[in-house]
């Protein structure tokens, strides 16, 4: 029979799916459900035909030119790839897939989330009620801002900004958005949405902004403090996507000055360390990257995982092949 590939997981997985790739592949686990020390990357990429990693692992070039010559195929276990140097991989000859798709709903649940809660305070309700400290109620207490009627400017219209200005229209937001591309007339049509080519001046005209692009050179502190100032000290940032497309220092800066109304952050510049100064202020909702994480979610994300190591293995092209090109 032919040598079942090695496929090195670098995190743990749930269970159905750790079995599944057990019966099909060689698997080897990480039964710690720790991140890999760069030692034990380093002999993952060294043995694995097949590895997969996740956000929290840096897949970079000096990692890279480590792999032996087996390694063929990078399936990270995540939508995004900015831990992963996918120009090196495709140089050597690396193939490099990800999970997109089936964590948009749960994404965009989330961001939906976040933008319901920040304006309306949530986040400060649940602390008073907590802490006890509930002294009794006003007509002029605890007054948040409606988002019916409100402007949303979405940053970033793929698969889960496009699922967010669904859910937003549904709640009675006016759906803007800033892309590299227009969407096709059709979804535009449906979501009544405004493209705004510049994003300064989208940015200078909304109540709530939500950051849905991914992180890559190009993106880097895009919302820079420059750009932060634009917004209407009114209006709320709401970011879903990867901590890096804010410049969190200005951020927290703006929010302390209340040149910003409130900020709801899944994600951060430095994971899973938060700026301590964000983490103080009252005007903020922040979550430790829960973003995409449902149980159904996640299982939905090994199944693309296995299918992408499936169809490599037998010599086609992954569904979910990342090129260059693409980011
Ligand atoms: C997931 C994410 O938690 O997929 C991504 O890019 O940022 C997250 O929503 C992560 O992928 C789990 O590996």
């Amino acid at each position: 029979a032919k040598k079942k590939p090695l496929v090195v997981v670098t995190r743990k997985l749930p269970d159905v799916i750790e079995t599944r790739m057990r019966e099909l592949f060689d698997t080897r686990l990480n039964e710690t459900d720790q991140p890999m020390t760069q030692a034990q990357l380093v002999d993952a990429v060294k043995s694995a035909d097949v590895l997969v990693p996740t956000l929290t692992d840096r897949i970079d070039s000096a990692l890279l030119s480590q792999a032996g010559d087996q390694l063929k195929l990078v399936a990270t276990f995540a939508n995004g790839v900015d831990n992963i140097d996918v120009d090196t991989a495709n140089t050597r000859g690396i193939t490099v897939t990800n999970t997109p798709g089936v964590l948009t709903e749960d994404t965009a649940d989330m961001t939906m989330a976040l933008i319901l809660a920040v304006p309306r305070r949530l986040a400060e309700g649940i602390k008073i009620v907590e802490e006890d400290t509930w002294s009794g109620w006003s007509p002029t207490w605890m007054l948040g801002h409606r988002i019916w009627g409100k402007r949303l400017g979405i940053v970033g219209m793929g698969r889960i900004g496009t699922a967010v200005a669904r859910r937003a229209k549904a709640f009675g937001m006016s759906i803007h958005y800033h892309n590299r591309r227009r969407v096709p007339a059709p979804v535009e049509e449906e979501l009544e949405a405004t493209y705004w080519e510049s994003l300064d001046q989208m940015l200078a005209r909304m109540d709530v902004v939500s950051i849905h692009c991914p992180h890559t050179p190009g993106t880097f502190h895009l919302l820079s403090a420059r750009r932060l100032k634009l917004m209407k000290p009114e209006s709320y940032i709401v970011n879903t996507a990867r901590g890096e497309v804010i410049d969190e220092n200005a951020l927290s800066r703006m929010l302390d000055a209340g040149e910003l109304a409130g900020a709801g952050l899944d994600v951060f510049e430095h994971e899973p360390a938060v700026n301590p100064r964000l983490a103080k202020s009252p005007r903020v909702l922040l979550l430790p990257h829960m973003g995409s994480a449902t149980i159904e979610g996640r299982i939905d994300m090994g199944e693309k995982v296995i299918i992408n190591i499936k169809t490599f293995m037998d010599g086609h092209r992954p569904p979910d092949r990342v090129l260059p090109s693409m980011l």
